[in-house]
């Protein structure tokens, strides 16, 4: 990537898997980047839903990324995603689709919307029911935990084509990059791998790529809010 690239900023937060999907894209890209972290809550200058950062996202979640290079401003994870592969992938040969036929494209697109309407949010209600909400609602969390379990057994299925290799033949795309930190946070939801061998297979291969591994470290290495 050519070196005259400012670098872009990401806005993150230490515990959500969001961010990290962005982070690894930028590693993957072999794009400069400076990461800003934020804080959950409504702190005026720290946190996600004060003054400071709505300018920036007036939904008040991160990820969002800021590019000094286009001016562009985007949030949302897939939205982030698909800017950064617009822009810094345009013929698609580190994250986009494989194959370019029609059926390939399809493929890609609906791998990325199940995570990011229904693995990414049934995770994340199992997630509030179990840890957050604060009176003990059981038949939400079953409900939720239910439709997580369910997710999860149609991504082994789906990753049993490559023998856990990639989520679509042909190798990582950006797909990947969006299932990687939910699955990871698997065991959060209280969600075993054992009866998912595939998905623990191909987590752990994605954890052993160094462009997650710089994803992750970079985050966890940047400076507090
Ligand atoms: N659909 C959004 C979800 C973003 C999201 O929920 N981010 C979490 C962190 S992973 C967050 O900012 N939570 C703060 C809050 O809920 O106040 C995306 O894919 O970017």
């Amino acid at each position: 990537m050519a070196s005259d690239i400012k670098p872009l900023t990401l806005h993150a937060h230490a515990t959500g898997p969001n961010p990290i999907k962005i982070a690894a894209a930028l590693e993957f890209l072999k794009l400069p980047y400076t990461i800003k972290m934020w804080e959950f809550g409504d702190d005026p200058e720290k946190g996600v839903k004060g003054a400071a950062f709505l300018k920036i996202n007036e939904n008040g979640r991160v990820p969002a990324l800021e590019d000094p290079n286009t001016g562009v401003v985007a949030w949302e994870s897939g939205a982030c995603m698909n800017y950064l592969r617009r822009v810094y992938d345009k013929d698609g040969k580190v994250l986009g689709p494989k194959g370019k036929g029609e059926q390939d494209i399809v493929d890609f697109e609906k791998w990325e919307y199940f995570l990011l309407t229904t693995l990414g949010p049934m995770t994340g209600q199992a997630n509030w029911y179990r840890h957050y909400n604060p009176v003990q609602n059981d038949d939400a969390l079953k409900r939720y935990l239910e439709q997580t379990e369910r997710c999860y057994s149609i991504l082994e299925g789906q990753l049993k084509k490559t023998g856990g290799d990639s989520i679509l033949p042909g190798g990582i795309t950006a797909v990947d990059l969006h299932f990687e930190p939910w699955v990871r946070q698997h065991s959060y939801a209280q969600v075993s791998l054992d009866p998912y061998p595939t998905v623990k297979k191909w987590l752990e291969k994605m954890d052993s790529l160094k462009e997650i591994q710089e994803a992750y470290r970079k985050i966890k290495e940047a400076p507090k809010p």
